[in-house]
């Protein structure tokens, strides 16, 4: 079997980080990009026993550095062989007309642009030696809207379209795409949803048992082994303690006229 190689964006924290270790371990070549190369370095060295492994420390935002980066890739790491779209954000849960516009603009050029630029940039690759497979990190957010998810949630949305959009354009060859819905997880989310306010991250998962990120690079892994002919194409997955509420009635809203 020829060792595959994974480009794991978002990888100095929670699910991307979990992903390395757990591809680490199967003997998979990795490429870790984030912006903090201190953590990246930290990982690449821990993990360096286990598997080939280099470092990408870039702003995924920010395309021609992104292209420099991914052009600076010498064999056998330029060719990518699984690409795990994970890198994302939520900023802020204020409502719409309160929320930072800058906030908005910085999820959107993070979950939606920088991962199309990333998928265009790749695609190619694997359009060329006819395999791959793509892997986007979704939210439940991007299904069940919830108040000051707004953009977070819209942002969302948009990977899980783009997911089947992608799987219309690539049917006939040999390239899997798979959109990851986690609800619920603790990792580094909620602190920098709340600008490193720990309290307040902590409230979130206060009294539960949510998600870990080795729950979802688990899931992950199993996505990336299924046989050949089979294409998980989407998965939500909750911990046991989350699920539905009832839509909200607001009972003030009598219009006497009509
Ligand atoms: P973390 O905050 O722990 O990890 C986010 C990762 O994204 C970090 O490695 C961060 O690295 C990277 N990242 C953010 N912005 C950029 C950027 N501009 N350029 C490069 N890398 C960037 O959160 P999670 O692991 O929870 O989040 C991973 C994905 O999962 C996100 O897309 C998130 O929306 C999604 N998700 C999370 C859920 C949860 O409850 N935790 C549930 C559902 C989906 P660095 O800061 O070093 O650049
Ligand atoms: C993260 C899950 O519910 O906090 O995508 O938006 S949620």
């Amino acid at each position: 079997m020829m060792t595959k190689t994974v480009l794991i964006t978002g990888a100095s924290s929670g699910f991307g980080k979990a992903c390395a270790q757990r591809f680490a371990q199967s003997g998979y070549r990795l490429i870790l990009l984030a912006r903090r190369a201190d953590r990246l370095e930290e990982l690449a060295a821990q993990l360096a026993a286990q598997c080939e492994v280099c470092v990408l420390a870039v702003d995924i935002t920010d395309t021609p550095a992104l292209e420099h980066s991914l052009n600076s890739l010498n064999k056998p790491f330029n060719n990518v062989d699984i690409l795990i779209n994970n890198a994302g954000l939520a900023l802020g849960l204020s409502a719409a007309d309160e929320a930072e516009l800058s906030d908005w603009q910085t999820m959107i050029a993070t979950n939606v642009t920088a991962l199309v630029t990333m998928t265009r940039l790749i695609l190619p690759g694997m359009v060329a030696q006819n395999s791959g497979h793509i892997i986007n990190i979704g939210s439940t957010a991007g299904h069940w809207p919830y108040p000051g998810g707004n953009v977070y949630g819209a942002s969302k949305a948009f990977v899980q379209m783009f997911s089947r959009e992608l799987r219309a354009d690539l049917l006939g060859k040999k390239i899997k795409v798979s959109n990851i819905d986690p609800g619920m997880a603790e990792t580094e989310f909620s602190l920098v949803r709340f600008n490193q306010a720990q309290e307040k991250a902590d409230k979130v998962y206060e009294g539960t048992t949510p998600l870990g990120a080795e729950d979802i690079a688990d899931i992950i892994h199993w996505v990336c082994n299924t046989p050949a002919h089979v294409n998980i194409n989407t998965l939500e997955v909750m911990p046991l303690c989350q699920a539905w509420g009832p839509l909200k009635v607001d009972r003030s809203m009598k219009f006497a006229d009509e």
